[in-house]
């Protein structure tokens, strides 16, 4: 029969046994097993305290504190072991090291439209020559879009074939020049202005959609000639195409300028040797011009004997075709990214 010694010796065993057992065991599901395994009902201490009945009542007071300084110790060294794993695993996270040097993912960016893009450069351009941005409604009046700039009520333009009318007195403006009728209107010369902008007109094909974009420009002061006006667009079309091009004024009619001239350009796909492009001539139009008829400055109640002006209007959508040689002038509206994407 075990005596009283004999069980705390073997409560002081156990307490050992329960060190070695759990040093090894690095996780807490383990650590709390073993824990169970040594203090649960079933446990080695609830079975050797099972004999603690058959002692002298005497004696059972001093196994009794014993049993609960093991058990005390067990439950001290549990806490302890899971401390010391919980800072490992911390030391661990801290000695991480990370390379900061590593480029980060690129972000997909998104960037301007290429007709943005050329508009914003056609009026850097400008600007430069101390031309300034003006802007205007898309819906325009009757006599803006069309009576100010002289063009009579037998012009094809003002077909209900060509023009989106909204009412009789009321349309879509065809070109942007309602735009230089409100300046001169507001404004006293000298003038010097460009307005960029969407225009309408009834018109369908690979080089012509229902709404482009235009670009014109007016210049009114004292003493303007015909040479300001193919100076101005000489240096435009170099710095546009970045290229020492030739430009070349062909007379043609547009009633509200007096003289009136398209513009050519070198072709830059072949420089004016002749191609596809320029259909043999060596040469491409970009545009109208001419100086102000004095008929418009009498609607605007600007003096025709003292100021004279010139102005020219180009469309940014053929623009950014010869720059880029887009062939179809669809492909700027559909928004497809593999069109959009290449500028
Ligand atoms: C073209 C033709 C042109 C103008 C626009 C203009 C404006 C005023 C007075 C006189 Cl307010 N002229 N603008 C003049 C000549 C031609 O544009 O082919 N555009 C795409």
């Amino acid at each position: 029969m075990s005596t009283a010694k004999d069980l705390i010796a073997n409560l002081e065993r156990l307490g050992d046994e329960f060190v070695a057992a759990i040093r090894p065991l690095a996780d807490e599901q383990g650590i709390r097993a073993a824990q169970a395994g040594f203090l649960g009902k079933k446990g080695k201490l609830s079975e050797l305290m099972k004999e603690i009945g058959r002692l002298p009542a005497s004696e059972r007071p001093l196994v009794g504190a014993a049993a609960n300084k093991v058990k005390q110790a067990i439950e001290e060294r549990v806490t302890a072991r899971l401390g010391e794993l919980a800072d490992a695993a911390g030391k661990q996270d801290l000695a991480r090291t990370v390379d900061i040097t590593l480029p980060a993912r690129p972000v997909g960016g998104g960037h301007l439209h290429v007709l943005t893009q050329v508009r914003l450069e056609a009026v850097q351009i400008f600007a430069e020559l101390g031309f300034v941005v003006e802007n205007g409604p898309q819906i325009e009046t009757d006599w803006n879009t069309f009576e100010a700039l002289a063009i009579p009520k037998d012009h094809p333009a003002r077909d209900m074939q060509d023009t989106f009318y909204v009412s009789d007195e009321i349309v879509l403006r065809t070109h942007t020049s309602p735009v230089q009728v409100r300046t001169m209107l507001t404004q006293a010369p000298p003038i010097r202005i460009v307005a960029p902008g969407h225009v309408f007109r009834r018109d369908d094909d690979p080089t012509h959609s229902p709404m482009f974009t235009q670009l014109e420009g007016l210049a009114v002061d004292e003493g303007l000639s015909f040479a300001d006006l193919k100076g101005v667009l000489l240096h435009f079309v170099k710095r546009f195409f970045a290229r020492d091009l030739a430009i070349r004024l062909r007379p043609s009619y547009f009633p509200f300028v007096e003289p009136g001239a398209e513009v050519d350009m070198q072709c830059t796909f072949c420089m004016g040797s002749g191609c596809r492009v320029c259909k043999g001539t060596g040469w491409v139009e970009i545009g109208g011009s001419g100086m102000v008829d004095p008929e418009v400055f009498a609607h605007v109640k600007i003096d025709a004997e003292k100021y004279t002006g010139f102005a020219f209007g180009m469309g940014l959508e053929r623009m950014a075709m010869l720059r880029h040689g887009v062939n179809d002038i669809k492909f700027y509206y559909e928004g497809d990214l593999r069109f959009l994407e290449q500028f």
